[in-house]
């Protein structure tokens, strides 16, 4: 279906000027929509769900009703209560002219809109200590927010998510039934070296999951997907202002939000970089995430769950660098990609992010410990 016609379903203010393609996600197609009327603009966010990835669109798109309900409740009476110093925002769901969340096309393709955050901004990368503790803030204030949740009213928006004794078995698998992943292995020394990282640490890669079975660690609700470029700041403060991207928001370990987003903004050179002698791990960055984060949940934090930070440091660049290269022996068919060879790289990256956290897991380990 034509966008005009299918964004003119829902019920936005105005004239429809123009619809382009919008920021940078792997996932979903994402577009921005102007509208215009005689004396103001509303700009707002469209985005088709990949049904490949999200098999239940109409669960999610439940779950972020629920969870920006609650959210928008929390947040207005914060205000109200003079608890802040800055107006903290979270993306709503614009409705369909018929009440609705989403409308499905012909395809049977999940369409949303959502309200633009506006001026503010995502960075692809880090921008200064500034811009990371501010990130830092951000999710802990995310944390906050959706501390108190009923988790109950969240479904499993996906399956196996972050779940990274699944992803080694999803890996293992496409090398033993895939002829083209056998290739492609024996086809490059570099596909080999990552092979082999992967081996030297199976028995790390389930340190998570083991301490929840063992109760150590607990489940709360956490973001799924904070990287840099899901975290919005706003232009005339500088301040953090709110977290976008709320597909995978349900029940996980903090854990994971807390070493996702210290890999993606603790790396400078971003998730495509070519150069691998331009990946490192910048300790200065992760001590402004880290004093950001802290000041507004540091309180949730168990002496258990301050036990695994280190890990979780360590192990969310290995965890996407696995599923990166598992998506490139499997033909690409989970991230997008631009051209060949787009997933081995950014697994590569990954791969020497995280030996860099590992070079310096001592001064971290003192960094945390401070917290
Ligand atoms: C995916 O689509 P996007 O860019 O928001 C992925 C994340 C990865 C990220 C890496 C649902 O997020 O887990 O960290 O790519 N999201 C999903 O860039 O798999
Ligand atoms: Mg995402």
């Amino acid at each position: 279906m034509d966008l005009a016609l299918l964004v003119n379903q829902f019920n936005v203010e105005g004239r429809l000027v123009t619809i382009v393609p919008f920021g940078n996600g792997n996932i979903n197609d994402t577009f921005l929509a102007v509208y215009r009327n005689t004396f103001t603009e509303t700009q707002v966010i469209v985005q088709r769900v990949n049904r490949a990835v999200f098999t239940q669109p109409e669960a999610i798109m439940r779950n972020m009703h629920n969870i920006t309900l609650h959210c928008h409740e929390k947040l207005e009476a914060d205000a109200a209560a003079g608890r802040d110093d800055r107006v903290w925002q979270m993306p709503r769901i614009i409705k369909t002219k018929d009440g609705a969340d989403y409308v499905t096309d012909d395809n049977g393709d999940v369409w949303r809109v959502i309200t633009r955050i506006l001026s503010a901004h995502a960075f692809n990368t880090a921008q200064s200590p500034e811009h990371v503790l501010e990130c830092g803030s951000t999710l802990g204030h995310f944390h906050y927010l959706v501390s108190d949740m009923d988790t109950s009213s969240v479904v499993n928006p996906l399956p196996g998510f972050h779940v990274t004794s699944g992803y080694l078995r999803q890996y293992d698998e496409t090398l033993e039934t895939s002829a083209v992943a056998k290739e492609l292995l024996s086809a490059s020394m570099e596909a080999r070296r990552l092979a082999k990282f992967i081996e030297d640490r199976r028995d790390f890669a389930v340190c998570l999951e083991k301490a929840e079975t063992s109760g150590e660690l607990k489940r709360r609700m956490f973001h799924g997907d904070p990287k840099v470029n899901n975290i919005m700041i706003d232009d005339f403060t500088g301040k953090g202002t709110a977290m976008i991207d709320l597909d995978t928001v349900s029940p996980g370990l903090a854990h994971i939000d807390f070493g996702d987003a210290i890999r993606s903004l603790c790396n400078p050179a971003g998730e495509e970089e070519l150069n691998l002698g331009k990946v490192t791990f910048d300790e200065n960055l992760c001590a402004a995430f880290c004093k950001g984060y802290m000041a507004e949940a540091g309180a949730f934090l168990t002496d258990a769950d301050r036990a695994y930070l280190y890990d979780a440091i360590r192990l969310v660049p290995f965890e996407l660098g696995l599923r990166f290269f598992q998506d490139y022996l499997a033909g690409d068919v989970y991230f997008k990609v631009r051209q060949s060879g787009q997933n081995l790289n950014r697994a590569r990256v990954q791969f020497r992010l995280c030996e860099a956290i590992e070079a310096r897991e001592r001064s971290i380990r003192e960094l945390l410990a401070k917290l």
